[in-house]
């Protein structure tokens, strides 16, 4: 596989950041956020391992050595006790407005930054090929506008054999491509595809960040080491282009909500930030009303509701 090109977090302008996403649809950047304040959250995330019994007892968890025998992943109801417990921690939520990541987020879709307040954290364990995340754009899961950045962000030194991400150069100027979902549980783009460029990969260790387009396809590499390897993904766009409410709201039956997800928080200034924000929804809260009320399905029309409850 062709090594990523790289930049170092002190030679970002706002024009290589672009030139570069432009050209090759990815940006990696070495060395931009701090250390130790990446390992502070790992910290919390291991320690939860740890009590899950996801982590080899006899080792420090920041070491993250996994314990095989509680190999789990989403949509197991262990995995999701354990994932929720993750997902309420407030420096989870407090990572992507990382002041200096918001700086080079602004260089690249302006100042009217809208971080999307639902990260999602990764936690892989290794030797499971049904948890490695196959090809895809994340377009698809998104929706709404095409000029939105997923910024990957490993909590630790993640060499090959841990499993980081990797890219495919070049590809978002293909469009979006097509996603096979036939028995799939998550929609993947065919191994058979044009992608149209290389594969391009290595290793990221804790402090860099690979960002990329929302229509450059991706894809895990296999974590065939000792270690889960956690990480997480993050999405930017520009408040002033269109967002899927999707993305600010909990619509499926889960249960889960905000008021859950911030029972535990010391500060409220990262709560409902982005409602703060004069956001181009799309669909918009009256075409929602629209659309519950046309529903063919009670299923459907539940999902539009609670949808509409978390956004006002
Ligand atoms: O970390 C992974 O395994 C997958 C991440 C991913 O697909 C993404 O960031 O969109």
């Amino acid at each position: 596989m062709k090594p990523f090109r790289e930049m170092k977090a002190h030679d970002l302008t706002s024009s290589t950041l672009q030139e570069e996403i432009d050209s090759r649809g990815y940006v990696l950047v070495r060395g931009l956020l701090p250390r130790d304040h990446v390992t502070q959250l790992l910290g919390k995330i291991t320690q939860i391992l740890s009590a899950a019994g996801w982590l080899l007892p006899g080792y420090d968890p920041l070491e993250h050595i996994a314990d095989l025998s509680a190999a789990c992943g989403d949509p197991n109801p262990t995995f999701k006790q354990t994932y929720q417990n993750i997902f309420n921690l407030e420096l989870f939520h407090a990572l992507p407005h990382h002041p200096v990541l918001q700086q080079v987020m602004k260089m690249l879709v302006g100042n009217q930054l809208l971080i999307h307040p639902k990260p999602i954290g990764r936690l892989i364990f290794p030797h499971c090929k049904h948890l490695t995340v196959h090809a895809h754009q994340d377009y698809r899961f998104m929706g709404g506008d095409t000029e939105c950045f997923t910024v990957w962000i490993p909590l630790h030194d993640c060499p090959v054999d841990v499993g980081p991400l990797r890219v495919v150069e070049g590809s978002h100027h293909l469009g979006y491509m097509k996603h096979d979902d036939e028995n799939l549980r998550i929609p993947e783009i065919p191994t058979n595809a044009d992608l149209g460029g290389d594969w391009v990969g290595g290793q990221i260790n804790a402090g860099d960040v690979l960002i990329f387009h929302s229509l450059t396809v991706h894809a895990a590499s296999p974590n065939i080491s000792n270690q889960l390897r956690i990480s997480l993904d993050c999405r930017f766009q520009n408040y002033e282009r269109i967002l899927n409410p999707a993305n600010l709201v909990f619509a499926g039956d889960s249960g889960k909500s905000w008021e859950k997800t911030y029972a535990g928080w010391s500060s409220d200034a990262l709560k409902y930030y982005w409602r703060r924000l004069p956001l181009e929804l799309h669909p918009s809260k009256v075409e929602i009303e629209q659309l519950s009320k046309m529903a063919d399905s009670p299923a459907k029309q539940a999902r539009y509701n609670r949808m509409l409850s978390q956004l006002n």
